[in-house]
């Protein structure tokens, strides 16, 4: 099966999480790069608009929706699952669980390229006056960001063992606009977002590339050098929202939005027995 097609265009994407906030967006802005985009989520989607759209429901965590989900495909922009901190037991069935069935489909059916949406949570532990590259060693800041830990060593697992070529983008925060101070930093544009995903379904030889997903904003705590292959340029900044963030009550010093690369995430739980 062919990885790339010509002119950046693939014959058949799939986009799990399409239901989601992100999922919504980039189901438009997807379209120009296949012939065939295959939406897929858990809830429910809208229907096809026209040939170039199917509309495949399934949960992640049921391995064999996930095999037939993935049959003809060329490429993944793996986006589903939990996308906040929860008790371990969800994250478990979504992300754990879903990443390895997702894995293990594109190993049989011989897809060759994953775009998982990875994220600041898998370093959310360092403080934010720390400034690291995607070598230094992973401070998940809880059950969220441990699954999207594991879900990154999965991607370096199945580059190792059956080359298939993964990038992990460590979204930041990816909303219309930063809604608070430290989205400053971490903010990454729909439009800047976009193109990453472009950068890292078409870039060859990619192997297991680890990208921090932030616009060009003023003050970053993140180093992308190590990506540099993607040439990823962020055209967007946060720079042109701050006087309406900084109108916003300051945070105090000792609250972990001010402390912490993760923000409130390093403060949530325990959860309690779930089961
Ligand atoms: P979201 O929560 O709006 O979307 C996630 C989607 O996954 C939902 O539509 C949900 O129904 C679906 N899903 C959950 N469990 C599922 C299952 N078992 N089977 C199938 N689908 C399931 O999240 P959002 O903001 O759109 O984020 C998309 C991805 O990007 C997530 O993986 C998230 O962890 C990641 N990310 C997002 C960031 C952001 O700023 N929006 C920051 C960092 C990472
Ligand atoms: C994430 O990983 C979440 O999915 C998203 O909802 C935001 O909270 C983001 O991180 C963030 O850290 O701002």
């Amino acid at each position: 099966m062919s990885q790339q097609a010509s002119n950046n265009k693939l014959d058949r994407l799939l986009l799990t999480g399409a239901a989601g906030g992100l999922g919504k967006v980039l189901r438009e802005r997807l379209k120009p790069y296949a012939k065939v985009l295959r939406l897929s989520d858990i809830a429910s989607l809208a229907p096809a608009a026209d040939a170039s759209e199917e509309v495949v429901p399934c949960d992640l965590s049921d391995k064999a929706a996930v095999h037939a989900l993935l049959e003809g495909c060329d490429a993944i922009v793996h986006l589903g699952g939990v996308s906040v901190e929860r008790p371990f037991e969800e994250i478990l069935e979504a992300n754990i669980k879903g990443i390895f069935n997702v894995y293990e489909a594109a190993r049989r059916h011989g897809v060759k390229r994953v775009v998982f949406a990875s994220s600041n949570h898998v370093i959310g532990f360092y403080k934010q006056t720390e400034h690291i590259d995607a070598h230094a060693a992973r401070r998940p800041d809880g059950y969220y960001g441990l699954s999207k830990s594991f879900g990154e060593d999965m991607a370096q697992f199945y580059f190792d063992r059956w080359g298939i070529e993964t990038v992990s983008i460590r979204i930041g925060s990816s909303f219309p606009e930063p809604l608070n101070r430290r989205m400053m930093s971490t903010w990454l544009s729909y439009r800047d977002l976009t193109t990453l995903i472009e950068k890292s379904l078409f870039t060859p030889d990619v192997k297991h590339t680890v990208v921090y997903g932030m616009s060009a904003n003023r003050d970053v705590w993140w180093d992308n050098s190590a990506a540099a292959h993607l040439g990823f340029v962020p055209q967007d900044s946060s720079e042109v929202f701050r006087d309406k963030v900084e109108a916003q009550p300051p945070v105090a010093p000792t609250d972990p939005n001010a402390i912490y690369q993760g923000g409130a995430f390093t403060a949530q739980g325990p959860f309690g027995d779930a089961s």
